[in-house]
């Protein structure tokens, strides 16, 4: 399957030579030169005059300022400008880190990694870097072989996953907006290309590449809105694992969804849209589905969906309409199915038009015309007055009893919603479950790839519940990186026969996590309370802080207008409890959900099958134990989660993971531009920063012993001629110069260096050159 169209893509992957020669000319001063901090710019390079103590005297843009000693920076020398790891930088600071990614984006090269980092920069254009030709590149190359890019590391996925027997993880994480999505789609189709199975028909459509590719059209149709930030929001996060036959041919995929965005569904912001099938849907490129579900011509009469924006400049409805249908086809849902799915979306529309007044003074709603209802209970394939009934006076149980219970209008509107949303949301993942079973070919799955997009860790002005989750879950993605960096630099330093216990930063976030995690911990509190039925947001705070305060390290006094704080290993993130209790119950009128399971809509029976209803207890409560309420399949949402995300964790766990992280380069959309406090925010975000915090407690720098002699022979001639053995005559090099024994360790194959020290070695190395250049001038002086 082809990837793309062919034009030439190494100017967006290669630093050329006229830009190496250009850098290499750059100014450069290894003693003065330094970064200092910088408003706009975020750091700006200027020169020492003097230090004084703790202060430093530093000239930039025509004026002398004195900084603390640890705000100044060392400047790398020019031969590291772009360069394509910055991992290998003699000085790895935060300055030099942004430089080298700003330097990098601006020249149109958008990949760059930081030590077991991918580091991937929105682009906000289409560059031909995804191509049949740009995939050439990469397959079967290790990683240093070849330029910084996704398919790098996707194809040494696929080549350890093989060579290792071992299953695999991509992890890509990022703020909204970033290109998750987008690195996750080019993922997919590199290993649809480089594993497609063997035998193709000729134009049948539906082989496994293209159904795994086709998946996307569906969950993007379904899982992703218009927000302020991002055009193409995903609104959930996903686990996709792509699996493979002994022989690395494809055998199949599946798909994990977390925490569809249920909101959206039923309110927007001016700015932004709820998700793109319904708009699809309206833009009646497909005729039959708006009659069938009997829709308007006008997304304003449905205010569920029509409170912001209702077209977006850079989405073609029509166009995206076909691509969802024609996906559903290729992943075989039946014509049934997949009308089933356009009619309950349709449904979620008409709800919004279900209207309700309050009859005399017992407060009691009741119908307020049926017009809506009356589509409503045909799509549904349930009986009109019963569905109204229903929302009106639903059925409790009281003791052993069933009671009809009033209800107000209020109360009815927003049963109607909840009922909306979990339609919808639990629509979504009958979608999903329904690829999956397309995806499961029956072919043997030996090995597999999972590739991850998730929300990467957020703070905002307001932190609700749905930042708790995700900031969460970026805490134990943290901890597995620094754990797994902890395992590689371990063994590596055993490899070379190395002393040096490198120290485990996964447990840096352990207090942190076991806030969250332990009994009596955040999580177990927020189920504790939503079980209980007098609990309120406020005992819920109260409990909260009693057993937190002052007893948990991460949980922190609050700030503004929020209930308390966490320190996240990202920053500290104040979070406002509000309603998180009632989210958290996500309750359902559950006598509508048992009408709907008894109707005749197969999709909405499938849908609420694992849902107990109102029966469902009853049922199984035995003769003893009357009055039980919904214990069997009650779940809270924090609990589902939970569930989740310890899957995931020992999933990963399993596998060999590589990081990817994606980066917004400004608010603007803008290509080329870079805004350096949104950049360095991220960077803090995302670990970067920190990956290279622990980088620098060991020995960041290596260097085999046969590139470390071709540079430094120079200043130990002797020495490197009287050993044979490289590794003898490098150590020997290094007592030679005076260097301290702690700043250096000699391997078996490589020297390691702590960090900085390669500079102290070229500056070492320049005066022993300068030295050799004197004599050599004035040898030749002699000889003229
Ligand atoms: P996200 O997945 O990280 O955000 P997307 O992958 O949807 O972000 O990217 C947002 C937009 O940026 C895309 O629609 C493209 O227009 C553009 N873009 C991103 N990466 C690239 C790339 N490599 N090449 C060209 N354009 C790109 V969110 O889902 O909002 O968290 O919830
Ligand atoms: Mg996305």
């Amino acid at each position: 399957k082809s990837i793309g169209p062919d034009p030439d893509p190494t100017p967006y992957l290669y630093v050329t030579n006229e830009m190496k020669l250009k850098d290499l000319a750059k100014p450069y001063d290894a003693k003065k030169d330094c970064w200092i901090p910088h408003d706009h710019e975020g750091y700006i390079i200027g020169q020492i005059t003097g230090t004084k103590g703790e202060l430093v005297s530093v000239n930039a843009l025509g004026m002398t300022n004195h900084w603390k000693k640890e705000q100044v920076s060392q400047v790398n020398p020019p031969k590291y400008e772009k360069t394509e790891d910055m991992s290998n930088l003699t000085f790895l600071n935060d300055p030099s880190v942004l430089y080298n990614l700003k330097c990098r984006y601006t020249s149109r090269l958008i990949y760059t990694y930081s030590g077991l980092f991918c580091i991937a920069v929105n682009p906000y254009k289409r560059y031909p870097i995804y191509t049949d030709r740009a995939a050439k590149i990469y397959m079967g190359k290790r990683r240093n072989e070849v330029p910084p890019h996704i398919f790098a590391i996707s194809d040494n996925a696929y080549s350890d996953m093989l060579l290792n027997k071992t299953n695999q993880s991509m992890l890509i994480t990022g703020e909204s907006g970033a290109g998750k999505t987008e690195n996750t789609k080019k993922v997919i189709a590199y290993f649809g290309s480089v594993a497609a199975s063997a035998k193709k028909k000729p134009g049948d459509a539906k082989n496994l590449e293209d159904q795994i590719v086709e998946t996307n059209p569906i969950l993007e149709a379904f899982g992703n809105a218009k927000t302020v930030r991002n055009d193409n929001s995903s609104r959930f996060g996903k686990f996709i694992r792509i699996h493979f036959q002994v022989t690395g041919k494809l055998s199949g995929a599946d798909i994990e969804n977390y925490l569809l965005e249920k909101a959206r569904i039923v309110s927007q912001g001016k700015l932004e849209r709820s998700y793109h099938i319904f708009y699809n849907i309206m833009s009646n490129r497909l005729d039959y589905i708006r009659s069938m579900c009997k829709l308007t011509n006008d997304i304003y009469d449905y205010h569920y969906v029509s409170q912001g924006k209702v077209t977006v400049e850079s989405i073609d409805d029509a166009e995206d309409m076909m691509f969802a249908h024609n996906a559903f086809d290729v992943l075989t849902f039946t014509e049934d199915e997949r009308d089933d799915v356009y009619r309950v979306t349709a449904s979620v529309m008409h709800m919004s038009n279900m209207k309700f007044k309050t009859r005399g003074r017992e407060e009691q709603a009741e119908a307020n015309g049926t017009e809506a209802g009356e589509i409503i209970a045909e799509l549904f394939g349930v009986g009109m007055e019963d569905l109204y009934h229903n929302f009106c006076k639903p059925k409790i149980k009281v003791g052993a009893e069933f009671v009809t219970k009033g209800m107000n209008e209020e109360r009815v509107l927003f049963n109607v919603c909840a009922m909306a949303k979990a339609i919808y949301d639990r629509n979504f993942k009958f979608l999903v479950k329904k690829c999956n079973q397309t995806l499961e070919t029956g072919l043997r799955r030996i090995f597999f790839i999972g590739v991850l997009d998730i929300a990467g860790f957020e703070i905002f002005e307001f932190n609700g519940f749905e930042q708790l989750c995700i900031n969460f879950t970026n805490e134990k993605l943290q901890q597995f990186f620094n754990h797994h960096m902890f395992v590689l630099e371990q063994e590596e330093y055993k490899r070379e026969g190395i002393q040096w216990t490198f120290v485990d930063f996964g447990m840096d976030l352990q207090a942190c996590i076991d806030l969250f995690e332990k009994p009596m911990g955040l999580l177990a509190i927020m189920e504790e309370e939503s079980m209980f039925p007098k609990a309120t947001d406020k005992t819920f705070e109260e409990k909260l802080t009693v057993n937190h305060l002052g007893k948990s390290q991460p949980f922190v006094k609050a700030k503004g207008n929020a209930h308390f704080g966490i320190n996240h290993y990202a920053g500290t993130v104040n979070y406002n409890i509000t309603g998180w209790l009632e989210k958290n119950k996500d309750p359902l009128n559950d006598t509508v959900v048992d009408q709907l399971k008894k109707g005749e809509n197969h999709l909405l029976i499938e849908m609420f099958a694992d849902h107990p209803g109102q029966s469902a207890p009853a049922e199984k409560a035995g003769p003893g134990d009357k009055g039980k309420k919904k214990s069997g399949g009650f779940k809270t949402v924090s609990s589902s989660y939970r569930d989740q995300l310890n899957n995931l964790m020992t999933t990963l766990n399993a596998t060999q993971p590589h990081f990817i992280r994606c980066i917004v380069p400004n608010e603007t959309k803008s290509p080329g531009l870079c805004d350096a406090r949104l950049i360095m925010h991220q960077l803090t975000c995302n670990g970067v920063l920190e990956g290279i915090r622990i980088c620098r407690k060991g020995f960041p720098n290596r260097m085999v012993y046969n590139d470390f002699r071709q540079r430094y022979v120079i200043l130990a001639l002797q020495e490197f001629n009287e050993y044979f053995d490289c590794k003898k005559a490098s150590h020997a090099c290094l007592e030679k110069v005076g260097l301290e024994a702690e700043k250096y360790r000699i391997g078996n194959t490589k020297v390691f260096f702590r960090a900085g020290v390669l500079g102290e070695l070229e500056e070492i190395r320049d005066v022993v050159l300068g030295r050799y250049i004197g004599k050599f001038q004035s040898w030749l002086r002699g000889w003229v």
